[in-house]
């Protein structure tokens, strides 16, 4: 059996991070090992008064005795890490789990719609570009893209834009940058990657459902981590994670008062297995 260890943290209230990845990646048929980077009462966005605790000793601890039972992952996956020092544990948790047989995905969680998120620093972000260059696959939106590159946001761009985007972030190190939330019209939204070595670029869309909410880059990295994990293509991989985040986003709109938690993503994990065996 396929297995990921996905690291990031538990967000007890507010559909993000570990309760996630945690039901998507196992209706991918793949066994998802956690570690938690922190717990906190709610997610960051929306809410106030959060409790946040941090995790970062456990790390080191939890990867020690994994080594001591000669443990091996499919992929290493990482979402939203809790502070810069945080970032460099986790780093050294892939030079001691990377092997020439699986791969990195990180997703750079940093923030969105042009900000960054709750107590992220200058240094967080440097940190963060740091770990993307061990990846093979990094995924962020365009606030995260701009932040990486260190470029002012824009939600005015175009397709050579969206190349060139990609094309910068492949620089940073990774193998292959994928660029989330993608639109240049009302109608589509989807995501854009690039591969280096081929130079390849893909596309894929899907009808964009007007609606922001919380949670919809943690689904998108989670299928797209456990398609390619299951060896579909990128462009696959791709169509998937973007085919399910629209079905999720259209799935909420009837729970409007819920919408600030999260997307309703459970009732569409039907579909999401059908994705799986169908492509
Ligand atoms: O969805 C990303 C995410 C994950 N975990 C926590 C967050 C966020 C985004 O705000 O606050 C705790």
């Amino acid at each position: 059996m396929k297995k990921i260890v996905t690291i990031q943290d538990i967000s007890c209230f507010g559909k993000c991070s570990l309760t996630v990845a945690l039901p998507i990646i196992s209706a991918m048929g793949i066994e998802t090992a956690v570690i938690p980077t922190a717990v906190l009462s709610t997610h960051t966005g929306g809410f106030t008064n959060y409790t946040f605790h941090d995790l970062s000793d456990d790390i080191t601890d939890i990867a020690n005795h994994w080594k001591s039972l000669n443990l091996h992952f499919d992929a290493i996956y990482t979402g939203y890490l809790g502070s810069a020092s945080q970032i460099k544990i986790v780093s050294d948790f892939f030079d001691r789990f990377k092997t020439s047989d699986n791969f990195i995905v990180v997703d750079p969680v940093l923030g969105d719609h042009g900000k960054l998120y709750a107590g992220f620093t200058d240094k967080f972000v440097a940190n963060m570009r740091k770990l993307c260059a061990k990846a093979d696959y990094i995924m962020p939106n365009m606030t995260e893209a701009c932040l990486l590159l260190g470029l002012p946001y824009t939600e005015n761009y175009n397709k050579n834009f969206v190349k060139e985007t990609l094309e910068k972030l492949s620089k940073l190190g990774c193998h292959i940058p994928i660029l989330t939330g993608v639109r240049f019209d009302e109608k589509y939204e989807g995501a854009a990657a690039y591969d280096p070595e081929k130079d390849e670029y893909f596309f894929s869309f899907d009808k964009h459902v007007n609606r922001r909410l919380h949670g919809t880059g943690d689904i998108f990295a989670s299928v797209f981590t456990g398609a390619i994990t299951l060896n579909k293509s990128v462009q696959e991989s791709l169509d998937i994670a973007v085919k399910f985040i629209a079905d999720c986003i259209e799935a909420t709109i009837p729970c409007a008062d819920e919408m600030w938690y999260g997307s309703c993503f459970e009732v569409c994990l039907g579909k999401l297995i059908d994705y799986t065996k169908q492509q």
